[in-house]
Protein backbone atom coordinates (compact mmCIF):
# COMPACT_ATOMS: atom_id res chain seq x y z
CA UNK A 1 0.00 0.00 0.00
CA UNK A 2 1.19 3.37 -0.95
CA UNK A 3 2.74 5.78 1.77
CA UNK A 4 -0.03 8.51 2.83
CA UNK A 5 1.29 11.72 3.74
CA UNK A 6 1.48 13.17 6.95
CA UNK A 7 -1.69 15.00 8.61
CA UNK A 8 -0.75 18.64 8.94
CA UNK A 9 -0.78 18.26 13.04
CA UNK A 10 2.28 16.14 12.30
CA UNK A 11 3.79 18.77 10.42
CA UNK A 12 3.11 21.35 13.34
CA UNK A 13 4.40 18.83 15.84
CA UNK A 14 8.21 18.06 14.29
CA UNK A 15 8.40 22.07 14.09
CA UNK A 16 7.25 22.86 17.90
CA UNK A 17 10.83 22.10 19.62
CA UNK A 18 9.30 20.17 22.00
CA UNK A 19 5.99 21.87 22.12
CA UNK A 20 6.91 25.61 22.30
CA UNK A 21 6.09 26.49 18.50
CA UNK A 22 5.45 30.28 18.44
CA UNK A 23 3.54 30.37 21.41
CA UNK A 24 5.53 33.15 23.35
CA UNK A 25 5.07 35.27 20.12
CA UNK A 26 1.58 34.45 19.91
CA UNK A 27 0.54 35.38 22.87
CA UNK A 28 2.31 38.68 22.85
CA UNK A 29 0.68 39.49 19.87
CA UNK A 30 -1.20 42.60 20.83
CA UNK A 31 -3.83 42.71 17.95
CA UNK A 32 -6.00 39.89 18.03
CA UNK A 33 -7.58 37.71 20.76
CA UNK A 34 -6.35 34.86 19.02
CA UNK A 35 -3.17 32.68 18.44
CA UNK A 36 -1.76 31.61 15.50
CA UNK A 37 -3.12 28.83 13.57
CA UNK A 38 -0.43 26.49 14.39
CA UNK A 39 -0.25 27.49 17.74
CA UNK A 40 -4.03 26.16 18.28
CA UNK A 41 -2.69 22.66 18.02
CA UNK A 42 0.11 23.04 20.54
CA UNK A 43 -1.72 24.79 22.73
CA UNK A 44 -3.84 21.75 23.57
CA UNK A 45 -0.74 20.04 24.97
CA UNK A 46 -0.46 22.72 27.46
CA UNK A 47 -4.47 21.87 28.72
CA UNK A 48 -6.21 24.57 26.30
CA UNK A 49 -8.52 25.20 23.45
CA UNK A 50 -8.61 28.59 21.10
CA UNK A 51 -12.52 28.86 21.29
CA UNK A 52 -15.25 31.15 20.57
CA UNK A 53 -18.65 32.11 22.20
CA UNK A 54 -20.83 30.49 19.60
CA UNK A 55 -23.92 32.53 20.67
CA UNK A 56 -22.33 35.31 19.50
CA UNK A 57 -20.69 34.33 15.95
CA UNK A 58 -23.26 35.74 13.67
CA UNK A 59 -23.43 39.03 15.53
CA UNK A 60 -19.94 39.85 15.45
CA UNK A 61 -19.25 38.44 11.94
CA UNK A 62 -22.29 41.28 10.95
CA UNK A 63 -20.30 44.01 12.97
CA UNK A 64 -17.29 43.04 11.32
CA UNK A 65 -15.53 42.17 14.25
CA UNK A 66 -13.47 39.24 14.67
CA UNK A 67 -14.97 36.45 16.87
CA UNK A 68 -15.13 36.57 20.46
CA UNK A 69 -12.05 34.24 21.05
CA UNK A 70 -11.43 32.88 24.69
CA UNK A 71 -10.01 30.30 26.30
CA UNK A 72 -11.00 26.62 28.01
CA UNK A 73 -8.39 25.37 30.20
CA UNK A 74 -8.44 21.83 31.95
CA UNK A 75 -6.41 20.76 34.95
CA UNK A 76 -4.60 17.52 34.60
CA UNK A 77 -6.10 16.02 38.06
CA UNK A 78 -5.67 12.59 38.18
CA UNK A 79 -8.20 10.62 39.59
CA UNK A 80 -10.18 13.54 40.74
CA UNK A 81 -8.95 14.86 43.88
CA UNK A 82 -8.12 18.20 44.67
CA UNK A 83 -7.40 19.89 47.88
CA UNK A 84 -9.92 22.84 49.76
CA UNK A 85 -6.84 25.46 48.87
CA UNK A 86 -6.87 24.28 45.46
CA UNK A 87 -10.70 24.67 44.81
CA UNK A 88 -10.72 28.02 46.72
CA UNK A 89 -7.73 28.93 44.03
CA UNK A 90 -10.06 27.80 40.72
CA UNK A 91 -13.40 28.91 42.72
CA UNK A 92 -11.42 32.68 42.73
CA UNK A 93 -10.06 31.98 38.84
CA UNK A 94 -13.46 31.28 37.80
CA UNK A 95 -14.79 34.54 38.70
CA UNK A 96 -12.03 36.75 38.34
CA UNK A 97 -11.11 35.20 34.72
CA UNK A 98 -13.64 32.92 33.38
CA UNK A 99 -17.28 32.84 32.97
CA UNK A 100 -17.88 32.72 36.96
CA UNK A 101 -18.23 29.00 36.98
CA UNK A 102 -16.61 25.75 37.35
CA UNK A 103 -17.13 22.89 34.76
CA UNK A 104 -16.47 18.93 36.40
CA UNK A 105 -15.78 17.14 33.18
CA UNK A 106 -16.72 13.42 32.26
CA UNK A 107 -12.68 12.93 32.67
CA UNK A 108 -12.36 13.95 36.13
CA UNK A 109 -10.89 17.22 35.46
CA UNK A 110 -12.13 20.76 35.93
CA UNK A 111 -11.86 23.31 33.09
CA UNK A 112 -12.83 27.01 32.79
CA UNK A 113 -14.19 28.35 29.56
CA UNK A 114 -13.71 32.48 28.64
CA UNK A 115 -10.67 33.06 29.62
CA UNK A 116 -8.91 35.50 27.36
CA UNK A 117 -5.72 35.24 25.91
CA UNK A 118 -4.29 38.26 27.55
CA UNK A 119 -4.93 36.30 31.21
CA UNK A 120 -4.14 33.03 30.34
CA UNK A 121 -0.45 33.22 31.26
CA UNK A 122 -1.78 34.83 34.94
CA UNK A 123 -4.29 32.09 34.99
CA UNK A 124 -1.79 29.17 34.58
CA UNK A 125 1.21 30.82 36.90
CA UNK A 126 -1.71 30.97 40.14
CA UNK A 127 -3.19 27.49 39.48
CA UNK A 128 0.82 26.94 39.96
CA UNK A 129 0.88 28.39 43.19
CA UNK A 130 -1.29 25.45 44.38
CA UNK A 131 0.49 23.30 42.69
CA UNK A 132 -2.01 22.89 40.06
CA UNK A 133 -1.50 22.04 36.41
CA UNK A 134 -2.82 22.00 32.46
CA UNK A 135 -0.01 20.17 31.05
CA UNK A 136 -1.46 17.09 28.91
CA UNK A 137 -5.14 17.71 29.91
CA UNK A 138 -5.24 17.69 25.86
CA UNK A 139 -2.98 16.91 22.87
CA UNK A 140 -1.27 13.39 21.26
CA UNK A 141 -0.27 12.83 24.91
CA UNK A 142 -1.57 10.45 27.63
CA UNK A 143 -4.25 12.62 29.56
CA UNK A 144 -5.32 12.69 32.83
CA UNK A 145 -5.88 9.50 34.11
CA UNK A 146 -9.33 8.47 35.77
CA UNK A 147 -9.18 6.18 38.60
CA UNK A 148 -12.24 4.53 40.46
CA UNK A 149 -13.87 6.80 43.48
CA UNK A 150 -14.74 4.87 46.28
CA UNK A 151 -13.03 7.03 49.28
CA UNK A 152 -15.11 4.69 51.85
CA UNK A 153 -13.38 1.48 50.16
CA UNK A 154 -10.25 2.82 52.18
CA UNK A 155 -7.04 1.24 51.50
CA UNK A 156 -8.18 -0.04 48.03
CA UNK A 157 -8.99 3.44 47.49
CA UNK A 158 -5.93 4.72 48.44
CA UNK A 159 -3.66 2.54 46.37
CA UNK A 160 -5.32 2.89 43.18
CA UNK A 161 -5.14 6.85 43.26
CA UNK A 162 -1.56 6.46 44.32
CA UNK A 163 -1.33 4.32 41.19
CA UNK A 164 -2.88 6.92 39.27
CA UNK A 165 -0.85 9.66 40.66
CA UNK A 166 2.51 7.35 39.62
CA UNK A 167 1.13 6.75 35.98
CA UNK A 168 0.41 10.33 35.64
CA UNK A 169 4.26 11.16 36.04
CA UNK A 170 5.13 8.38 34.29
CA UNK A 171 3.46 8.91 31.17
CA UNK A 172 3.37 13.12 31.73
CA UNK A 173 5.25 14.87 28.96
CA UNK A 174 9.04 15.49 29.76
CA UNK A 175 9.49 18.68 27.63
CA UNK A 176 10.01 21.92 29.64
CA UNK A 177 8.19 24.13 27.06
CA UNK A 178 5.14 24.55 29.95
CA UNK A 179 7.19 26.05 32.10
CA UNK A 180 8.92 28.28 29.88
CA UNK A 181 6.22 29.38 28.53
CA UNK A 182 3.40 29.67 31.16
CA UNK A 183 5.68 29.78 34.49
CA UNK A 184 9.21 32.01 33.35
CA UNK A 185 11.07 28.96 33.56
CA UNK A 186 14.07 29.34 32.25
CA UNK A 187 15.11 27.93 28.71
CA UNK A 188 16.07 24.49 28.34
CA UNK A 189 20.25 24.57 27.37
CA UNK A 190 20.68 21.23 27.17
CA UNK A 191 19.45 18.78 24.58
CA UNK A 192 16.04 18.23 25.12
CA UNK A 193 13.95 14.51 24.55
CA UNK A 194 10.94 12.71 25.14
CA UNK A 195 11.86 9.62 26.39
CA UNK A 196 8.41 7.83 25.93
CA UNK A 197 7.00 10.15 22.85
CA UNK A 198 9.70 11.07 20.69
CA UNK A 199 9.58 14.57 19.52
CA UNK A 200 5.55 14.00 17.41
CA UNK A 201 4.53 12.57 20.63
CA UNK A 202 1.80 10.43 19.99
CA UNK A 203 -0.57 9.90 16.54
CA UNK A 204 -3.95 10.97 18.85
CA UNK A 205 -5.01 11.71 22.22
CA UNK A 206 -4.88 8.67 24.50
CA UNK A 207 -6.71 8.16 27.47
CA UNK A 208 -6.05 5.91 30.81
CA UNK A 209 -8.46 4.53 33.55
CA UNK A 210 -7.95 2.53 36.67
CA UNK A 211 -11.31 0.71 38.18
CA UNK A 212 -12.37 -1.16 41.07
CA UNK A 213 -15.13 -3.53 40.54
CA UNK A 214 -18.06 -3.70 40.68
CA UNK A 215 -18.45 -0.19 40.42
CA UNK A 216 -17.33 0.63 36.92
CA UNK A 217 -17.66 4.34 37.26
CA UNK A 218 -14.93 5.00 34.91
CA UNK A 219 -16.20 3.04 32.19
CA UNK A 220 -13.15 1.41 31.86
CA UNK A 221 -13.80 0.29 28.15
CA UNK A 222 -14.30 3.41 27.18
CA UNK A 223 -10.69 3.94 27.80
CA UNK A 224 -7.52 3.68 25.30
CA UNK A 225 -5.83 1.69 28.20
CA UNK A 226 -7.22 0.46 31.09
CA UNK A 227 -6.29 -1.45 34.75
CA UNK A 228 -8.97 -3.57 36.76
CA UNK A 229 -8.05 -3.84 39.55
CA UNK A 230 -8.32 -7.90 41.54
CA UNK A 231 -8.81 -7.43 44.76
CA UNK A 232 -8.24 -11.01 46.71
CA UNK A 233 -8.76 -11.29 50.63
CA UNK A 234 -8.89 -7.39 50.62
CA UNK A 235 -6.15 -6.16 48.76
CA UNK A 236 -5.35 -5.51 45.51
CA UNK A 237 -3.12 -8.67 43.72
CA UNK A 238 -2.66 -7.11 40.29
CA UNK A 239 -4.73 -5.49 37.64
CA UNK A 240 -6.47 -6.96 34.07
CA UNK A 241 -5.64 -4.63 31.40
CA UNK A 242 -7.44 -3.57 28.71
CA UNK A 243 -6.90 -1.87 25.45
CA UNK A 244 -8.63 -0.29 22.50
CA UNK A 245 -11.64 1.31 23.42
CA UNK A 246 -12.67 4.83 22.44
CA UNK A 247 -16.09 6.61 21.35
CA UNK A 248 -15.32 8.94 18.55
CA UNK A 249 -17.08 8.38 15.36
CA UNK A 250 -17.42 10.60 12.24
CA UNK A 251 -20.61 11.01 10.70
CA UNK A 252 -20.97 9.70 7.27
CA UNK A 253 -17.39 8.12 7.78
CA UNK A 254 -18.50 4.05 8.21
CA UNK A 255 -14.57 3.15 9.06
CA UNK A 256 -15.07 5.58 12.26
CA UNK A 257 -16.71 3.68 14.93
CA UNK A 258 -16.93 3.49 19.13
CA UNK A 259 -15.31 0.33 20.38
CA UNK A 260 -15.06 -1.57 23.41
CA UNK A 261 -11.60 -2.11 24.99
CA UNK A 262 -10.41 -5.71 24.93
CA UNK A 263 -8.79 -7.22 28.14
CA UNK A 264 -5.37 -8.51 27.39
CA UNK A 265 -4.33 -10.16 30.15
CA UNK A 266 -2.88 -9.43 34.22
CA UNK A 267 -0.56 -7.80 35.54
CA UNK A 268 1.16 -7.52 39.06
CA UNK A 269 1.16 -3.84 40.82
CA UNK A 270 5.06 -3.15 39.91
CA UNK A 271 4.28 -4.36 36.51
CA UNK A 272 1.20 -1.58 35.46
CA UNK A 273 4.14 1.05 34.85
CA UNK A 274 6.10 -0.86 32.08
CA UNK A 275 2.90 -2.33 30.07
CA UNK A 276 1.37 1.07 30.23
CA UNK A 277 4.39 2.58 28.76
CA UNK A 278 4.80 -0.51 26.00
CA UNK A 279 1.42 0.05 25.35
CA UNK A 280 1.66 3.91 24.80
CA UNK A 281 5.00 3.29 22.59
CA UNK A 282 3.18 1.36 20.27
CA UNK A 283 0.74 3.01 19.69
CA UNK A 284 3.43 6.02 18.70
CA UNK A 285 4.88 3.80 16.22
CA UNK A 286 2.30 2.11 14.75
CA UNK A 287 -0.83 4.21 15.12
CA UNK A 288 -1.81 6.49 11.92
CA UNK A 289 0.03 9.34 11.25
CA UNK A 290 -1.89 10.40 8.32
CA UNK A 291 -5.49 10.50 9.08
CA UNK A 292 -6.32 11.83 12.53
CA UNK A 293 -10.04 10.10 11.79
CA UNK A 294 -8.23 6.99 12.04
CA UNK A 295 -5.33 7.07 14.57
CA UNK A 296 -6.49 6.31 17.69
CA UNK A 297 -5.30 3.15 19.23
CA UNK A 298 -8.78 1.04 18.83
CA UNK A 299 -7.74 1.59 15.11
CA UNK A 300 -4.34 0.75 15.40
CA UNK A 301 -5.40 -2.52 17.40
CA UNK A 302 -7.80 -4.04 14.32
CA UNK A 303 -5.41 -2.65 11.96
CA UNK A 304 -2.62 -5.00 13.54
CA UNK A 305 -4.80 -7.67 15.19
CA UNK A 306 -5.40 -7.73 18.85
CA UNK A 307 -2.50 -10.76 19.04
CA UNK A 308 0.32 -8.78 17.17
CA UNK A 309 -0.13 -6.02 19.09
CA UNK A 310 -0.10 -8.07 22.94
CA UNK A 311 2.89 -8.99 21.53
CA UNK A 312 4.34 -6.02 21.02
CA UNK A 313 3.50 -4.72 24.15
CA UNK A 314 4.98 -7.69 25.51
CA UNK A 315 8.03 -7.67 23.54
CA UNK A 316 8.84 -4.18 24.46
CA UNK A 317 7.86 -4.28 28.23
CA UNK A 318 9.52 -7.66 28.82
CA UNK A 319 6.71 -8.43 30.70
CA UNK A 320 4.39 -11.62 29.81
CA UNK A 321 0.56 -11.34 30.68
CA UNK A 322 -0.54 -13.83 33.03
CA UNK A 323 -4.54 -14.72 32.07
CA UNK A 324 -7.27 -12.49 33.32
CA UNK A 325 -9.11 -12.93 36.43
CA UNK A 326 -12.44 -12.99 37.14
CA UNK A 327 -14.08 -9.45 38.16
CA UNK A 328 -17.71 -8.34 37.73
CA UNK A 329 -19.36 -5.34 37.06
CA UNK A 330 -22.81 -4.06 38.65
CA UNK A 331 -23.02 -0.33 37.12
CA UNK A 332 -21.18 3.20 36.17
CA UNK A 333 -22.96 5.93 38.87
CA UNK A 334 -22.15 7.35 42.12
CA UNK A 335 -24.45 6.53 44.67
CA UNK A 336 -25.07 10.19 46.03
CA UNK A 337 -25.58 11.27 49.66
CA UNK A 338 -23.15 10.46 52.81
CA UNK A 339 -21.47 6.77 53.28
CA UNK A 340 -19.15 6.18 55.96
CA UNK A 341 -15.93 4.93 55.00
CA UNK A 342 -13.68 1.94 56.93
CA UNK A 343 -11.68 4.52 58.75
CA UNK A 344 -15.03 5.50 59.92
CA UNK A 345 -14.94 8.99 58.21
CA UNK A 346 -17.70 10.43 56.11
CA UNK A 347 -18.25 11.32 52.21
CA UNK A 348 -20.66 13.65 50.74
CA UNK A 349 -21.56 12.27 47.13
CA UNK A 350 -23.37 15.47 45.82
CA UNK A 351 -24.84 14.62 42.03
CA UNK A 352 -24.44 17.99 40.07
CA UNK A 353 -25.96 18.43 36.69
CA UNK A 354 -23.98 18.01 33.81
CA UNK A 355 -21.02 19.10 36.47
CA UNK A 356 -21.91 22.97 36.05
CA UNK A 357 -20.97 24.71 39.46
CA UNK A 358 -22.38 28.15 39.61
CA UNK A 359 -24.76 30.44 40.65
CA UNK A 360 -28.26 30.95 39.51
CA UNK A 361 -31.74 31.45 40.78
CA UNK A 362 -32.14 27.84 42.22
CA UNK A 363 -28.88 26.97 43.20
CA UNK A 364 -26.09 29.07 44.11
CA UNK A 365 -23.31 26.18 44.04
CA UNK A 366 -20.23 28.59 43.19
CA UNK A 367 -21.17 30.36 46.42
CA UNK A 368 -21.86 26.69 48.74
CA UNK A 369 -18.96 24.89 47.29
CA UNK A 370 -17.13 28.28 48.61
CA UNK A 371 -17.92 28.12 51.82
CA UNK A 372 -17.72 24.19 52.21
CA UNK A 373 -14.23 24.10 51.00
CA UNK A 374 -13.70 27.71 53.76
CA UNK A 375 -15.10 25.81 56.64
CA UNK A 376 -12.82 22.37 55.66
CA UNK A 377 -9.75 24.53 54.50
CA UNK A 378 -8.60 23.22 58.28
CA UNK A 379 -8.88 19.54 57.92
CA UNK A 380 -6.16 17.96 57.01
CA UNK A 381 -7.62 15.04 55.04
CA UNK A 382 -10.38 16.74 53.42
CA UNK A 383 -10.64 16.77 49.85
CA UNK A 384 -13.09 17.14 46.70
CA UNK A 385 -13.24 14.23 44.65
CA UNK A 386 -14.29 14.84 41.06
CA UNK A 387 -16.32 11.61 39.94
CA UNK A 388 -16.45 10.50 35.91
CA UNK A 389 -19.98 11.34 36.30
CA UNK A 390 -19.41 14.74 36.58
CA UNK A 391 -20.24 14.72 40.16
CA UNK A 392 -18.12 15.66 43.33
CA UNK A 393 -17.46 13.52 46.00
CA UNK A 394 -16.47 15.93 49.71
CA UNK A 395 -14.28 13.01 51.12
CA UNK A 396 -13.02 12.54 54.51
CA UNK A 397 -15.38 14.93 56.72
CA UNK A 398 -15.53 13.97 60.52
CA UNK A 399 -19.20 12.96 61.97
CA UNK A 400 -19.31 16.22 64.08
CA UNK A 401 -19.10 18.51 60.64
CA UNK A 402 -21.49 16.84 58.65
CA UNK A 403 -24.25 19.08 59.97
CA UNK A 404 -22.61 22.14 59.34
CA UNK A 405 -21.64 21.06 55.69
CA UNK A 406 -25.60 20.00 55.22
CA UNK A 407 -26.60 23.57 56.43
CA UNK A 408 -24.39 25.41 54.05
CA UNK A 409 -25.66 23.14 50.76
CA UNK A 410 -29.01 23.58 52.07
CA UNK A 411 -29.42 27.31 52.40
CA UNK A 412 -27.78 27.61 49.26
CA UNK A 413 -30.59 25.61 47.59
CA UNK A 414 -28.44 22.19 46.69
CA UNK A 415 -30.59 19.59 49.08
CA UNK A 416 -31.76 18.23 45.53
CA UNK A 417 -27.98 17.18 44.70
CA UNK A 418 -28.18 14.58 47.58
CA UNK A 419 -31.03 12.95 46.19
CA UNK A 420 -31.42 13.31 42.78
CA UNK A 421 -34.07 10.88 40.87
CA UNK A 422 -33.12 7.64 40.17
CA UNK A 423 -33.00 8.96 35.90
CA UNK A 424 -30.92 12.22 36.66
CA UNK A 425 -28.73 9.85 39.07
CA UNK A 426 -27.67 8.04 35.67
CA UNK A 427 -27.35 11.22 33.29
CA UNK A 428 -24.36 12.84 31.44
CA UNK A 429 -24.48 15.81 29.68
CA UNK A 430 -21.36 17.00 27.50
CA UNK A 431 -20.53 20.97 27.03
CA UNK A 432 -21.60 21.43 23.96
CA UNK A 433 -22.86 25.42 23.00
CA UNK A 434 -21.45 27.86 23.15
CA UNK A 435 -18.14 27.15 23.75
CA UNK A 436 -17.42 23.87 21.97
CA UNK A 437 -16.18 24.52 18.40
CA UNK A 438 -17.83 21.21 17.23
CA UNK A 439 -21.03 21.43 19.22
CA UNK A 440 -23.67 20.66 16.09
CA UNK A 441 -26.98 20.49 18.57
CA UNK A 442 -27.36 21.67 22.56
CA UNK A 443 -26.51 19.36 25.46
CA UNK A 444 -25.39 20.63 28.75
CA UNK A 445 -28.28 23.62 28.36
CA UNK A 446 -30.52 21.38 27.10
CA UNK A 447 -30.59 18.74 29.16
CA UNK A 448 -32.35 19.94 32.44
CA UNK A 449 -35.88 20.50 30.09
CA UNK A 450 -35.45 17.09 28.38
CA UNK A 451 -35.40 15.61 31.91
CA UNK A 452 -38.18 17.25 32.98
CA UNK A 453 -40.11 16.14 30.07
CA UNK A 454 -38.81 12.65 30.30
CA UNK A 455 -39.65 11.99 34.01
CA UNK A 456 -43.31 12.82 33.33
CA UNK A 457 -43.18 9.89 31.17
CA UNK A 458 -41.54 7.54 33.24
CA UNK A 459 -43.82 8.98 36.38
CA UNK A 460 -46.75 7.61 33.60
CA UNK A 461 -45.75 3.99 33.89
CA UNK A 462 -44.43 3.98 37.30
CA UNK A 463 -40.74 4.01 35.79
CA UNK A 464 -39.76 7.30 37.76
CA UNK A 465 -37.68 5.23 40.28
CA UNK A 466 -35.91 3.26 37.50
CA UNK A 467 -32.45 3.90 37.18
CA UNK A 468 -31.50 4.17 33.14
CA UNK A 469 -28.16 5.15 32.09
CA UNK A 470 -28.96 8.51 29.82
CA UNK A 471 -26.32 10.47 27.92
CA UNK A 472 -26.27 13.40 25.42
CA UNK A 473 -23.55 15.04 23.37
CA UNK A 474 -23.85 17.56 21.16
CA UNK A 475 -22.10 15.95 18.11
CA UNK A 476 -20.84 12.11 17.17
CA UNK A 477 -17.42 12.62 19.18
CA UNK A 478 -19.10 11.14 22.71
CA UNK A 479 -17.08 13.60 25.05
CA UNK A 480 -19.99 12.33 27.94
CA UNK A 481 -19.75 8.26 26.65
CA UNK A 482 -23.49 8.37 24.94
CA UNK A 483 -21.93 4.99 23.00
CA UNK A 484 -21.93 2.95 26.21
CA UNK A 485 -25.81 4.37 27.62
CA UNK A 486 -28.91 2.20 27.36
CA UNK A 487 -30.12 6.05 26.15
CA UNK A 488 -27.79 8.01 23.86
CA UNK A 489 -28.48 11.15 21.65
CA UNK A 490 -25.87 12.51 19.70
CA UNK A 491 -26.21 16.52 18.11
CA UNK A 492 -26.76 15.94 14.46
CA UNK A 493 -28.31 19.89 14.05
CA UNK A 494 -29.57 22.34 16.23
CA UNK A 495 -32.50 20.67 18.22
CA UNK A 496 -32.00 17.32 16.30
CA UNK A 497 -29.96 13.94 17.73
CA UNK A 498 -29.32 10.18 16.84
CA UNK A 499 -30.83 7.51 19.00
CA UNK A 500 -28.97 4.83 20.20
CA UNK A 501 -30.44 2.56 22.10
CA UNK A 502 -29.12 -0.54 24.60
CA UNK A 503 -25.95 -0.22 26.29
CA UNK A 504 -25.21 -1.92 29.24
CA UNK A 505 -25.95 -0.58 33.06
CA UNK A 506 -22.67 -1.43 33.76
CA UNK A 507 -20.86 -0.44 30.93
CA UNK A 508 -19.62 -3.26 29.11
CA UNK A 509 -22.11 -3.24 26.15
CA UNK A 510 -22.64 -0.29 23.29
CA UNK A 511 -25.06 0.76 22.27
CA UNK A 512 -26.97 0.55 18.64
CA UNK A 513 -27.85 3.02 16.58
CA UNK A 514 -32.14 2.93 16.36
CA UNK A 515 -33.35 6.29 14.74
CA UNK A 516 -31.27 8.90 13.12
CA UNK A 517 -31.79 12.77 13.11
CA UNK A 518 -35.05 13.43 15.00
CA UNK A 519 -36.43 15.83 17.23
CA UNK A 520 -37.48 15.97 20.72
CA UNK A 521 -41.03 14.52 19.56
CA UNK A 522 -39.25 12.12 17.51
CA UNK A 523 -37.18 10.85 20.48
CA UNK A 524 -40.39 10.32 22.63
CA UNK A 525 -42.05 9.18 20.05
CA UNK A 526 -39.66 6.51 20.14
CA UNK A 527 -39.11 5.76 23.58
CA UNK A 528 -42.78 6.16 24.99
CA UNK A 529 -43.90 2.48 23.61
CA UNK A 530 -40.60 0.97 24.38
CA UNK A 531 -41.06 2.15 27.86
CA UNK A 532 -44.50 1.53 28.35
CA UNK A 533 -43.89 -2.35 26.88
CA UNK A 534 -40.42 -2.28 29.47
CA UNK A 535 -42.97 -1.43 32.23
CA UNK A 536 -45.44 -4.18 31.56
CA UNK A 537 -42.77 -6.99 30.72
CA UNK A 538 -39.90 -6.15 32.21
CA UNK A 539 -38.19 -8.90 34.38
CA UNK A 540 -37.72 -8.40 38.10
CA UNK A 541 -34.46 -6.19 38.17
CA UNK A 542 -33.61 -6.29 34.47
CA UNK A 543 -32.60 -2.77 33.44
CA UNK A 544 -34.34 -1.21 29.74
CA UNK A 545 -30.88 -1.69 28.02
CA UNK A 546 -31.26 -5.99 29.28
CA UNK A 547 -34.55 -6.19 28.24
CA UNK A 548 -34.53 -4.25 24.70
CA UNK A 549 -32.11 -6.97 23.85
CA UNK A 550 -33.97 -10.01 25.38
CA UNK A 551 -37.01 -8.62 23.39
CA UNK A 552 -35.09 -8.16 19.97
CA UNK A 553 -36.67 -4.56 20.14
CA UNK A 554 -33.37 -3.34 18.59
CA UNK A 555 -32.01 -3.72 14.83
CA UNK A 556 -29.02 -5.94 13.92
CA UNK A 557 -25.26 -5.21 15.11
CA UNK A 558 -23.46 -4.10 12.50
CA UNK A 559 -19.93 -4.75 11.97
CA UNK A 560 -18.56 -1.41 11.90
CA UNK A 561 -14.72 -2.65 11.68
FE1 LIG B 1 -14.12 15.50 24.44
C1 LIG B 1 -13.07 17.13 21.68
C2 LIG B 1 -15.06 18.37 25.85
C3 LIG B 1 -14.40 13.90 27.39
C4 LIG B 1 -14.09 12.49 22.79
N1 LIG B 1 -14.02 17.44 23.88
C5 LIG B 1 -13.53 17.91 22.70
C6 LIG B 1 -13.47 19.44 22.70
C7 LIG B 1 -12.11 19.85 23.14
C8 LIG B 1 -13.91 20.12 21.39
C9 LIG B 1 -12.86 20.47 20.36
O1 LIG B 1 -12.18 19.57 19.85
O2 LIG B 1 -12.79 21.64 20.02
C10 LIG B 1 -14.55 19.73 23.77
C11 LIG B 1 -14.41 21.04 24.54
C12 LIG B 1 -15.76 21.58 24.85
C13 LIG B 1 -15.78 22.70 25.81
O3 LIG B 1 -16.19 23.81 25.43
O4 LIG B 1 -15.40 22.51 26.96
C14 LIG B 1 -14.54 18.45 24.57
N2 LIG B 1 -14.52 16.06 26.29
C15 LIG B 1 -14.99 17.28 26.66
C16 LIG B 1 -15.47 17.28 28.09
C17 LIG B 1 -15.24 18.60 28.81
C18 LIG B 1 -16.96 16.89 28.10
C19 LIG B 1 -17.70 17.09 29.38
O5 LIG B 1 -18.85 17.50 29.26
O6 LIG B 1 -17.19 16.82 30.46
C20 LIG B 1 -14.66 16.09 28.62
C21 LIG B 1 -13.31 16.49 29.13
C22 LIG B 1 -12.57 15.32 29.67
C23 LIG B 1 -11.28 15.64 30.36
O7 LIG B 1 -11.31 16.15 31.48
O8 LIG B 1 -10.23 15.32 29.81
C24 LIG B 1 -14.50 15.26 27.36
N3 LIG B 1 -14.13 13.54 25.00
C25 LIG B 1 -14.37 13.10 26.26
C26 LIG B 1 -14.66 11.69 26.24
C27 LIG B 1 -15.04 10.83 27.44
C28 LIG B 1 -13.88 10.06 28.00
O9 LIG B 1 -12.74 10.24 27.57
O10 LIG B 1 -14.13 9.25 28.89
C29 LIG B 1 -14.59 11.29 24.90
C30 LIG B 1 -14.91 9.88 24.36
C31 LIG B 1 -13.85 8.88 24.63
C32 LIG B 1 -12.80 8.88 23.57
O11 LIG B 1 -11.92 9.74 23.60
O12 LIG B 1 -12.89 8.06 22.67
C33 LIG B 1 -14.25 12.46 24.14
N4 LIG B 1 -13.61 14.91 22.56
C34 LIG B 1 -13.73 13.63 22.06
C35 LIG B 1 -13.42 13.66 20.66
C36 LIG B 1 -13.45 12.44 19.70
C37 LIG B 1 -12.19 11.66 19.75
C38 LIG B 1 -12.13 10.60 18.71
O13 LIG B 1 -11.46 9.59 18.93
O14 LIG B 1 -12.72 10.76 17.64
C39 LIG B 1 -13.11 15.00 20.34
C40 LIG B 1 -12.70 15.55 18.96
C41 LIG B 1 -11.31 15.21 18.58
O15 LIG B 1 -10.53 14.70 19.35
O16 LIG B 1 -10.99 15.47 17.42
C42 LIG B 1 -13.26 15.75 21.54
FE1 LIG C 1 -18.26 19.22 21.97
FE2 LIG C 1 -19.08 17.09 20.68
FE3 LIG C 1 -17.58 16.83 22.85
FE4 LIG C 1 -20.05 17.63 23.08
S1 LIG C 1 -19.41 15.64 22.28
S2 LIG C 1 -18.25 18.58 24.09
S3 LIG C 1 -20.35 18.82 21.27
S4 LIG C 1 -16.92 17.73 20.96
Amino acid sequence: MAEQPLSDVERIKTASRFLRGSLKESLADPVTGAISDDDTQLIKFHGSYQQDDRDVRELRRKQKLEPDYQFMLRTRLPGGVCTPEQWLKLDQLAQTYANNSLRLTTRQAFQVHGVIKWNLKKVIAEMNQVMLDTLAACGDVNRNIMCAVNPYRGDLYREVTQMADKLSLHLLPATGAYHEIWLDGEPVVTEEHEPIYGETYLPRKFKTAIVIPPVNDVDVFAHDLGFIAIVENGSIVGYNVTVGGGMGVTYAMPETYPRLADVIGFVTPDQVLDVAAAVVTTQRDFGNRSDRRLARLKYTIDRMGLDAFVAEVEQRSGIQLAPQRDYTFSNTGDQPGWMQGDDGSWHLTLQIPSGRIKDDDQQQTLTALRAVAESIQEIEPARFILTPNQNLVIANIPDDQRSSIDQLLISHGLQDFYLPSALRQHTLACVAFPTCSQAMSEAERYMPEFLDRFEGILAEFGLENEPIVLRMTGCPNGCARPYMAEIGLTGKAPGRYNLYLGGGFDGQRLNQLYRENIDEDGIFGELTPLLRQFAEQRNLDEHFGDFLHRMELLPPVQEAA
